[in-house]
């Protein structure tokens, strides 16, 4: 047997630039690119792969510097979402803080089911010097690392104690990254030894090697009791989650919806699904809602999911759907998503899935009357949201005219990037997604600090598309230290910095929980109440952009930031505009309701007050236990 001798990391390295995918007959590079920060973990075990494939020509793995763990995996993110997760990028980090870093980026790429490689280095397999530095020393089990913490959050975690190890676990985490039901982070832990172990490896190792990234069809039976359930339904709406956009089904799910008549509303992952303007479009559904979709789904008799996690945004808490009789069909590559609810399962990709369905509901169309009430629902909602991008609040603008006012002044497949605060609710409510790729909101996670580490990745994966990322103060101040990768690798984002002082979201939520907006805005302590409710603080985040590197745009008006939004698409350089919001703006209401419990006894009047409107509102929460047929 052939054979050819390679450190483990250079064998990892080479070997990941062998791995391709494959879809409807297209194939291309699966791991594209490493990000990376170095430590004495891996600098001299992966860097030095790294560096030796660039230095040799081959190029295998180009690298990226990021400058934070957290901050790179949220990239890699951005990017593997935006090509629908058919490519991705690995991350490496150093032992100890390096790679624990990058636990939060492998929840949020867990959670909202996007694959992304870590290579998460370790203490050493020989254990000769330990404890070594940030090395944990369990008391229970010598064996035990930092890296354990990856098991829970990672989809495969394998740890690399010996070079003939190596294979299966590189195996294994390609099958799981490619594998739609079961992706997610996908962690290699590599003691800092065993990087550097030169070994002797089979040169089949190496080999172009292609996976199959499949498109499960539904099975006969399933399909029959899906097509009986949704062949009585005379109310029924279609629930447009993140799988319909990552399984290319937007053409299958118009055509469907098209052939049938069924509205169309779509979660935070799947908005885009259907463009806001096609005749079926009724909007975000639930928590954050439009009031038309929430109308329709409090009626619907049968509800058609597609790709859907069903999160409790999606479901207002399971308030949403008030139908005594309303049954689910679920439509999801994953069994786990396909059964909530004690839905009809069809696991089955989204595409092969609403393809069938076409077929096998032939003849089936709702009666005028229901799509005359969803057009005029529709029509109504319209309305509420021309009026919100247009309010001339004053003195200072409301978010939903600088909404407005971005989604009128970029253009069509341009992308706008957000994942906390109040910003994604206001977006998924009045948002007009014109392209299928020009939403992305993580929010399976909501973690502060994705907006622009994201939007790096995004750009990577999109460099012909303008990328927007929204950014509020309170995650700015998080995280914003991506821009200086975009920077140094000109890569052009345009961040929009959105000050309003505090947490509008937290503090919007608080009120209405009876907790009086205690602890949510960014103010100086005030010596009179002693809560952080005093001045203003002098901050300028703007300066602080300038200072990363980025130019900047100060803009005080809504006219201003439409004429800043010309100067920095017409930029090749990474821009920041930056504009103060009331915190306190009017937003339109979307009718849905969000489970956040409430205390059970309290002195202070708000909280009791928010007590009982919460015993209320939790009453309407539903369990959904009919089984299907
Ligand atoms: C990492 C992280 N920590 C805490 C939270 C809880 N949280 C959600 S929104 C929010 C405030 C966001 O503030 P900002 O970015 O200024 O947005 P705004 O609410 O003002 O729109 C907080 C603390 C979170 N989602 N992520
Ligand atoms: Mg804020």
């Amino acid at each position: 047997m052939a054979t050819v001798r390679l450190t483990v990391a250079q064998a990892l390295v080479r070997f990941l630039a062998n791995q391709y995918s494959e879809r409807d007959g297209a194939e291309r590079r699966l791991v594209t690119g490493c990000f990376g920060i170095f430590g004495h973990g891996n600098v001299a075990g992966v860097g030095q792969a790294l560096l030796q494939a660039q230095a040799t020509g081959s190029d295998d793995l180009p690298y990226y510097l990021a400058r934070n763990e957290q901050g790179m995996v949220h990239a890699a993110v951005g990017y593997s979402r935006m090509l629908n997760r058919l490519q991705m990028m690995a991350c490496t980090a150093s032992i100890g803080p390096g790679s624990s870093n990058m636990l939060t980026g492998a929840a949020l790429a867990t959670i909202n089911r996007i694959p992304v490689l870590l290579l998460a280095s370790d203490i050493f397999a020989t254990r000769v010097g330990s404890p070594v530095l940030q090395e944990l020393e369990d008391p229970g089990g010598y064996d035990v690392s930092v890296n354990d913490a990856f098991r829970p959050l990672s989809r495969f975690f394998d740890r690399v104690w010996r070079p003939e190890q190596l294979p299966a676990a590189m195996l294994g985490a390609m099958r799981v990254l490619t594998d739609p039901a079961e992706t997610g982070a996908v962690t290699l832990a590599l003691p800092q030894d065993v990087q550097a172990e030169a070994h002797d490896w089979p040169e089949e190792l190496f080999a172009r090697r292609v996976w199959h990234i499949p498109r499960p069809v539904p099975e006969p039976a399933a399909l029959a009791r899906a097509a009986e359930v949704l062949r009585t339904a005379r109310q029924p709406l279609i629930v447009a989650g993140g799988g319909v956009i990552y399984a290319e089904a937007t053409d299958s799910l118009r055509r469907f919806g098209e052939a049938t008549g069924i509205p169309v509303c779509d979660t935070q992952a799947g908005k885009g699904s259907l463009l806001w303007d096609h005749p079926l479009a009724v909007g975000g559904v639930g928590a954050t809602g439009s009031q038309a979709a929430n109308a329709l789904a409090r009626e619907a008799d049968v509800v058609l999911g597609v790709g859907t996690r069903y999160s409790d945004f999606t479901t207002a808490s399971r308030t949403a759907f008030q139908n005594p009789d309303v049954r689910f069909v679920n439509v999801n590559v994953t069994p786990l998503d396909a059964a909530k609810h004690s839905g009809t399962m069809l696991v089955a990709d989204a595409r092969t899935a609403l393809d069938a369905l076409t077929d096998a509901l032939a003849g089936y169309h709702v009666d005028d009357a229901y799509t005359d009430r969803h057009r005029r629902l529709t029509a109504d909602w319209n309305e509420i949201v021309d009026r919100a991008y247009h309010v001339g609040h004053q003195p200072l603008p409301a978010q939903t005219e600088l909404l407005g006012a971005l989604n009128e002044g970029i253009g069509a497949r341009d992308v706008v990037v957000q994942a906390a605060g109040s910003m994604p609710g206001d977006l998924q409510m009045l948002w007009r997604p014109r392209d299928v790729k020009g939403y992305h909101v993580e929010y399976g996670y909501s973690c502060m600090g994705y907006e622009i580490a994201g939007a790096l990745g995004i750009k990577m994966a999109a460099p012909d598309r303008e990328v927007f990322s929204l950014v509020g103060d309170g995650s700015y101040l998080m995280m914003a230290q991506e821009i200086v990768t975009a920077v140094s690798e000109h890569i052009k984002l345009v961040v929009v910095i959105v000050q309003n002082h505090g947490f509008a979201s937290i503090g919007e939520l608080s009120e209405k929980l009876g907790s009086q907006r205690f602890g949510t805005y960014y103010r100086y302590r005030n010596e009179e109440t002693g809560r952080l409710d005093g001045d203003k603080l002098p901050i300028d985040l703007a300066a602080n952009a300038e200072s990363l590197g980025a130019h900047v745009i100060r803009v005080k008006t809504i006219d201003e930031f439409r004429e800043a939004l010309g100067q920095a698409k017409a930029s090749d350089h990474t821009t920041a505009i930056h504009i103060e919001t009331d915190p306190l703006g009017p937003v339109p209401s979307s009718g849905g309701w969000w489970d956040v419990p409430v205390s059970g006894v309290s002195r202070l009047e708000s909280t009791q007050h928010a007590r009982s409107a919460y015993e209320a509102a939790k009453a309407r929460q539903r369990a959904f236990l009919t089984p299907g047929p």
